[in-house]
C-alpha cells in the first residue's frame, strides 16, 4: 500500500487537533502545552500541506500587541521554512468566561459588540496569511433554558453579524469566503444552527449569501444521528461545500472527534467516494482543503499524537483507493447498473413534455402493471455488500 500523504492530497489539521492538552470535563491535561512552531514542522514532515488556527490557538488571549506581533512572526517563519499554508482561519468565541451565553447571540449587547470586534480583527490576520475560507463555529450561540433566550431575535443577531462581517470584508476587498459550521449541541444544551440543513437555510437569507457557505463536521451530524454523507451531498448540490472537517463519532453520544474513519467507516467510505469520485464523469466532487478536526486520545503521549495525525491521512487515502477498485470493479458497475443507481439521473419527464403529456400517458398509470413493478428487486444489499469486501480488501 503506497497510501503515503503528500501536499497534493491537501489535508489539513487545525492548531488546536495535534495541540489538545486532552483537559476534559472530568479531568486534568495528560499532555504538555505543544508550540505552534513544532506543530507546522511535525505536519509538514508528516505530508500535511496546511495548518489552520483558532485566533487564540495562535496568540494567547489578552495578549498585547507586541507579544500578539511575536507570536506572528514565528509562526509565519515556521510556514515559510516548511511551505505549509494557512487555507483556513477561524475565531474562538468559545473559550473565555465572557462567551458564556454566546458571541453573536449573547443577550448581553456588550459581548455581541466584543465578538464582533474580536472576528474582525481576526479577518485581517486570516486575509494577511493567505487564507481563502473564514470559519465560525458558533459553539456558545444556543441555550440550556428555552425561556432563556428568544430564538428568532438570536437569528436576526446572528444574521446581523454575518452581514456586517461580510461587508467588511467585500470592502476590503478581501478574497475570503465565510463557512458557518453546524453543531447539534456540546458546549450549549441546544447550538442554533444545529444541522447542514438549518444553516443552509439561515445561509438562504444573508444578505451576502453567496459569500457564505458550509463547513460541516462528520462526528456534529451523527451526534444528531444524521447520514453525514447525505449532508455533504445536499452540501454540494446547493453549491455550499466550502470547506470540511473530518474525524470519527460512534452515534449518539458526547462528542468524540476520534479518528477520521474511526467511528462509521462505511459511511466514511460513501463520504471519500463522493468528494473523489462524485464530480462530473467521476472527477472530484470537491476540490478545498481535507482538514481534520480530531482529539488526539486522552490516552496518548506526543508519539501517540503524531501516530495518530497520521492515521487520519492514511485512513483517508487508504479509503480513497478503496473507493477507485470500487469503481473500477466491472461487478461493481453491473450491480450499479442493476440497482438503477444512473437512472435516477433521468428526469422523470420527457423533454418538453408537460403534465398535460403525463396525463395522457396512459402506460405510466392506466396501464402500467403495478404489481410486476412492485415485484422488481433493487439489489441494494448484493451492492452494499460489494462495497463491504471493497472495503475489507477482500476484493
Ligand atoms: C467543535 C469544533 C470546533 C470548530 C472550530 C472551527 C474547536 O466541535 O468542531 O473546534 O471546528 O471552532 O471553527
Ligand atoms: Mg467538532
Ligand atoms: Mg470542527
Amino acid at each position: 500500500m503506497t497510501a503515503q500523504p503528500t501536499p497534493a492530497d491537501k489535508f489539513s489539521f487545525g492548531l488546536w487537533t495535534v495541540g489538545w492538552q486532552a483537559r476534559d470535563p472530568f479531568g486534568d491535561a495528560t499532555r504538555a502545552a505543544l508550540d505552534p512552531v513544532e506543530a507546522v514542522h511535525k505536519l509538514a514532515e508528516l505530508g500535511a500541506y496546511g495548518i489552520t488556527f483558532h485566533d487564540d490557538d495562535l496568540i494567547p488571549f489578552g495578549s498585547d500587541d507586541a507579544s500578539r506581533d511575536q507570536h506572528i512572526a514565528r509562526f509565519r517563519k515556521a510556514l515559510t521554512e516548511t511551505g505549509l499554508v494557512v487555507p483556513m482561519v477561524t475565531t474562538n468565541l468559545f473559550n473565555h468566561p465572557v462567551f458564556k451565553d454566546g458571541g453573536f447571540t449573547s443577550n448581553d449587547r456588550d459581548v455581541r459588540r466584543y465578538a464582533l470586534r474580536k472576528v474582525l480583527r481576526n479577518i485581517d490576520l486570516a486575509a494577511e496569511l493567505g487564507a481563502r475560507t473564514f470559519v465560525m463555529w458558533g459553539g456558545r450561540e444556543g441555550s440550556e433554558y428555552d425561556l432563556a433566550k428568544d430564538i428568532r431575535a438570536a437569528l436576526d443577531r446572528y444574521r446581523e453579524g454575518v452581514d456586517l462581517l461580510a461587508s467588511y470584508v467585500l470592502d476590503q476587498g478581501y478574497d475570503l469566503r465565510f463557512a458557518i459550521e453546524p453543531k447539534p449541541n456540546e458546549p450549549r444544551g441546544d447550538i442554533l444552527l444545529p444541522t447542514v440543513g438549518h444553516a443552509l437555510a439561515f445561509i438562504a437569507s444573508l444578505e451576502h449569501s453567496d459569500m457564505v457557505g458550509l463547513n460541516p463536521e462528520v462526528g456534529h451530524e451523527q451526534m444528531a444521528g444524521l447520514n453525514f454523507a447525505h449532508g455533504i451531498a445536499q452540501a454540494l448540490w446547493q453549491g455550499k461545500l466550502f470547506h470540511i472537517d473530518l474525524n470519527g463519532q460512534r452515534g449518539i453520544k458526547y462528542d468524540q472527534d476520534l479518528v477520521f474513519g474511526h467511528g462509521d467507516l462505511l459511511n466514511a467510505f460513501a463520504l471519500v467516494d463522493l468528494l473523489e469520485n462524485g464530480g462530473p464523469g467521476g472527477a472530484p466532487a470537491y476540490d478545498g482543503p481535507r482538514h481534520f478536526d480530531y482529539k488526539p486520545s486522552r490516552t496518548e503521549d506526543y508519539t501517540g499524537v503524531w501516530a495518530s495525525a497520521a492515521a487520519n491521512m492514511r485512513t483517508y487515502l487508504l479509503l480513497k483507493e478503496r473507493a477507485a477498485a470500487f469503481r473500477a470493479d466491472p461487478e461493481v458497475q453491473a450491480a450499479l447498473a442493476a440497482s438503477k443507481v444512473s437512472e435516477l439521473s433521468t428526469p422523470t419527464l420527457n423533454p418538453g413534455e408537460t403534465y398535460t403529456d403525463l396525463l395522457a400517458d396512459r402506460s405510466a398509470f392506466e396501464e402500467l402493471d403495478v404489481d410486476a413493478v412492485a415485484g422488481r428487486g433493487f439489489g441494494f444489499v448484493h451492492l452494499n455488500q460489494l462495497a463491504v469486501e471493497h472495503l475489507l480488501g477482500a476484493r
